[in-house]
């Protein structure tokens, strides 16, 4: 293959820069030639070439989804790409255990729900749930973690209020629906709420995780960390324990099994 040129990076399709992508969308109208059309046309307006719908489906009686390949001319610059990354080292169960073995005095107090009016238990779940998530143990299962798991739908003062009442030292809340931003709306509630109440863990540590979540989104809203799609439960667990140490103690060094952590 061609050499990359870092600094003009565009959409391979079958050739190096050719610039093809793959858009879907839906328009609020049955199915026709016309719906069609209107899509093609609707996507060379965006600013897109040789715009051509592949796949056109009804959806129910009053709405068409399409697929549509069409030929970008924008490159992007990767040498001005940057993403703010949480830094520290991953470490899998078995590490983790016992580098928290060594460095602990006491069990770490977790506790997490999805709140607000999502519904959504499976993320949370799969940080928490001791049977663990694609092969990796959660919270629920490292001795050194108390792990509460409140599940879905709970209210932001009811999921403050048991941080006070378990003495927690890091608070672990989902967010899968991001529909007209409800997340935003209800983060900042909780935010609000940890911020005026009284008895939570000085060093408390502000997580928040979801498929629409990442690290940068989680810092501008006032949390620590934003962890996204693909996170494993021993990545969460390594965060809360290096940034713990540093909260409340110098870490010592401990052998990381993985790379940094994507955020
Ligand atoms: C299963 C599901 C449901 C189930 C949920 C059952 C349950 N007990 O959880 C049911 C049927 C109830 C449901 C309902 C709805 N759903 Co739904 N649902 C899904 C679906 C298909 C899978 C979600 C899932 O389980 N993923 C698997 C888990 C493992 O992945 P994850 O959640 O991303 O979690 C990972 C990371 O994000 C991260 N993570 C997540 N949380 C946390 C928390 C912390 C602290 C950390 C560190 C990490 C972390 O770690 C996890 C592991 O890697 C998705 C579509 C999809 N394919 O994703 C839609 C989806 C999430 N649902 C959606 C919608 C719109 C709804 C409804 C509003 C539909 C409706 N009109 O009624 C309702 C909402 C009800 C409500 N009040 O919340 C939309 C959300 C769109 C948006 N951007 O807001 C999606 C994306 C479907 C879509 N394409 O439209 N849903």
């Amino acid at each position: 293959m061609e050499k990359v040129d870092l600094s003009n990076i565009r959409p391979y399709g079958d050739r190096l820069n050719d610039g093809m992508v793959e858009l879907s969308f839906t328009f609020p109208i049955p199915p026709s030639a016309e719906a069609k059309e209107a899509a093609r046309k609707y996507v060379e307006q965006l600013g897109f070439k040789e715009a051509n719908v592949v796949w056109m489906e009804g959806m129910g009686e009053a709405f068409t989804f399409f697929v549509v390949y069409a030929k970008s001319e924008k490159a992007i610059d990767m040498r001005t790409v940057r993403v703010p990354k949480i830094k520290y080292p991953i470490m899998d169960y078995k590490t983790l255990t016992a580098f928290m073995e060594r460095v602990l005095t006491r069990p770490l107090v977790v506790v997490g729900a999805c709140t607000g009016s999502d519904a959504h238990t499976v993320g949370i779940d799969a940080i928490f749930n001791m049977k663990g998530y694609n092969m990796d143990y959660g919270l629920e299962r490292y001795p050194l973690f108390k792990a509460i798991n409140l599940r879905a739908q709970v209210d932001n003062r009811d999921l403050v209020k048991k941080a006070v009442e378990l003495g927690a030292d890091a608070i672990l809340v989902s967010q899968i629906v991001t529909q007209r931003n409800v997340h935003v709306e209800n983060l900042k509630e909780l935010k609000r709420i940890i911020e005026r109440t009284k008895g939570l863990k000085p060093h408390l540590i502000k997580i928040v995780g979801g498929p629409r979540i990442d690290h940068a989104f989680a810092r501008k809203i006032g949390f620590d960390a934003g962890f996204g799609p693909g996170t494993l439960p021993s990545h969460v667990a390594s965060y809360i324990v290096h940034e713990y140490l540093r909260r409340v103690k110098r870490a010592p060094k401990g052998r990381a099994t993985g790379g940094l952590c994507r955020g």
